[in-house]
């Protein structure tokens, strides 16, 4: 009952999500632009249709430590005191995409007195990266993150030819019958080069569906690094969805439109290494989780978590 209500809430609130991106301009906060944060806050921007869009803070960075920003169940207090340091009308932001310059946003309004969307604020986009369900930016305070020049592309025809029959080897190793893979999906599958060598390495996120015997649905997300003339996968989320899972009423077919579904954000030198880091978002539990992860030796470590609660349902 819980996975149900938590799909049906999190549908619901992209449909307020969407809803307030068109419900015209309210008055904004008033509170003087603040001039004295030394924190730096890094924000997941959405949006379905430019240049309507909405920024989430996702974690704030002070001295070098990672910390968890104000979260949908926050004390109204810290939710409106962000909102004032953040959220003033007019306020610019940098929009980074792939780890470099991708334009600036400008906040429209607050939505703290929003019931499910109240960490966020409705903002005008203007970027050359091209967003969508799938495909999010990331906005800051800081002038120094984000300069280098973005490698974040769509994948050559040539590079998903070379992963898929990993991706399949992936499913299978889960146990996923093979005859179930002439349904999978990709959701998204992304290009960028992580460690600054010249090669591009993916990152994708994919469902198979079971349609008989049971319907079920296995949500897989990976990373593949380049090995020669293919890619070695870590695979570092995969799961099973079946009906038993959602209870009636919700449909499994939330889980290809993104939900339970761990997908990219977008990649970024956050500690200065040289090197970018992974920001991802797992719809879910009457939230949205996020997640970073750095590349530590040879593996990739989660180096952050942060779960915005939203609402309940
Ligand atoms: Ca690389
Ligand atoms: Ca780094």
């Amino acid at each position: 009952m819980r996975i149900r209500r938590t799909i049906l809430a999190t549908l619901l609130t992209s449909a307020l999500l969407l809803a307030s991106l068109f419900t015209g301009t309210a008055s904004g906060t008033t509170s003087s632009q603040d001039s004295t944060q030394k924190a730096t806050v890094l924000f997941t921007v959405y949006s379905m249709q430019p240049p309507n869009a909405y920024m989430v803070p996702i974690v704030i960075i002070e001295q070098g430590q990672f910390k968890p920003p104000i979260a949908g169940d926050s004390d109204a207090s810290e939710i409106t005191s962000f909102s004032n340091a953040y959220y003033s009308k007019g306020r610019k932001y940098r929009v980074l995409f792939g780890g470099g310059e991708a334009g600036s946003l400008t906040v429209n309004k607050s939505n703290q007195g929003e019931e499910c969307t109240r960490t966020s604020a409705d903002v005008g986009l203007r970027t050359t990266a091209k967003l969508n369900r799938n495909v999010m930016a990331l906005a800051t305070n800081s002038d120094s993150l984000g300069k280098a020049k973005s490698t974040r592309r769509s994948p050559t025809a040539a590079e998903r030819t070379a992963l898929m029959p990993l991706v399949r080897a992936a499913y299978r190793e889960k146990g996923v019958p093979a005859a179930l893979l002439s349904s999978l999906m990709t959701i998204n599958l992304t290009a960028l080069d992580l460690d600054n060598d010249g090669k591009s390495e993916l990152v994708g996120s994919f469902v198979v569906k079971k349609q008989k015997g049971g319907a079920a649905r296995y949500p897989l997300f990976l990373f593949a690094e380049p090995q020669g003339n293919s890619y070695k996968t870590t695979v570092l989320q995969f799961e099973r969805f079946t009906a038993k899972d959602i209870m009636s009423g919700a449909d499994l077919t939330a889980i290809e439109n993104g939900v339970y579904l761990e997908r990219l954000i977008d990649a970024l030198d956050l500690d200065g290494d040289g090197a970018s880091e992974v920001i991802t978002v797992r719809d879910g539990l009457e939230g949205d989780g996020y997640q970073i992860y750095k590349k530590q030796g040879a593996k990739w470590d989660k180096i952050y978590e942060f779960s915005n609660y939203r609402c309940g349902f």
